[in-house]
């Protein structure tokens, strides 16, 4: 009888807590919304602290370890490190090598919180004039919604093998990232689109960081919890809200965007997990360091990317999950492709 009720109780209590993490974003990002003077924004950051702690209390590991470890560095999450299970053993494609579920050991590392911006991309080119890979190539691949019905009966012998909807175009790159006579104006905070595997790794290092492996990312990723499709749970829709920028409709003709995007949104949009991470899923595509054929010394070989992107939908691309995984060349460059950093602790 008494271990009935405590067993309840145990499940009573965990019921509500991870209702409460489901239910809020902590009220910041009401606040934000709404705020109009000083005071107000005395407030928010008031807020932003309790979040952040109320994100920490809820799980012991996470807060035992984080106060050790202050103060924060800011921009990034410190993850803690320690023994986790990556992959899955209910793979939904076989052949991305999901599976199997396996045990990985990190040390302490940190971890951006958004994807690296436009703006943030800018401050680096204008600090060493970099040139990006598709700048020297002259080109990048482009979705087909973001070219004119005539621009791809033009362009029809210039689209991917096996992925039509995808077009290689002149003058496309970050600077550019919706077609030739587009900007970054106006998308300041969004994703940096059309970067290579080398253009992450050399944004990283001037930031003092390096790109994660790919089990930094997934263990980031997953917010302590094991054997999950998302960061936040198993379920794409809690409380009826939308949790990640993904393709809402039929895939390639149709996006309802009823997340309130078709295509990329600020790195700031979707919070999704007890590491205070965004849009680690869905958005973008994100590099990791990690090479997709262990020992591959091609000159251009394979890299890993993780997390899905704005394109991604269950009928297509059900990458949007932690354990998912795709590659590309590391000289590869797409308008759905960015990346994050991550650093030693
Ligand atoms: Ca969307
Ligand atoms: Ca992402």
């Amino acid at each position: 009888m008494w271990k009935l009720l405590s067993a309840t109780l145990t499940l009573l209590l965990l019921l509500a807590l991870l209702s409460g993490f489901a239910a809020s974003d902590c009220g910041c990002n009401k606040l934000r919304e709404t705020k109009t003077n000083t005071k107000e924004e005395q407030l928010d950051s008031e807020q932003d602290q309790v979040c952040q702690q109320n994100a920490r209390n809820k799980n012991t590991h996470y807060r035992d370890y984080y106060a050790e470890l202050e103060p924060e560095i800011e921009g990034m999450s410190l993850i803690p490190g320690g023994s986790y299970h990556i992959g899955t053993d209910e793979p939904h494609f076989q052949a991305d090598r999901e599976s199997p579920e396996r045990l990985v050991k990190l040390k302490d590392f940190y971890m951006d919180k958004y994807e690296v911006s436009n703006a943030k991309f800018a401050e680096f080119v204008e600090a060493t004039k970099y040139n990006t890979e598709a700048e020297r190539f002259g080109d990048s691949f482009l979705f087909r919604t973001l070219l004119t019905k005539e621009q791809r009966a033009q362009l029809e012998d210039f689209r991917v093998a096996g992925a039509p909807w995808w077009y290689k175009v002149s003058g496309v790159s970050w600077r550019n990232p919706n077609g030739p006579d587009s900007s970054i104006k106006g998308i300041e905070q969004h994703p940096v689109v059309h970067v290579s595997w080398h253009d992450a790794v050399a944004y990283c290092t001037w930031a003092g960081k390096r790109l994660p492996s790919e089990a930094e990312w997934e263990v980031a990723c997953r917010g302590g919890k094991r054997g999950k499709l998302y960061p936040w749970g198993n379920k794409l829709m809690p409380k009826e809200q939308h949790w990640t920028n993904i393709w809402q409709g039929e895939f390639p003709d149709s996006n309802s965007a009823a997340d309130g995007y078709e295509f990329t949104c600020p790195v700031d949009t979707f919070r999704q997990n007890i590491y205070d991470l965004y849009n680690i899923v869905g958005n973008v595509w994100e590099w990791t360091a990690d090479l997709w054929q262990e020992g591959d010394t091609s000159p251009n070989p394979n890299r890993v990317k993780k997390g899905g992107s704005y394109l991604c939908h269950q009928s297509y691309c059900f990458r949007y999950r932690c354990a998912a995984r795709s590659q590309n060349t590391d000289d590869s460059s797409a308008g759905n492709l960015g990346f994050r950093c991550a650093k030693d602790a």
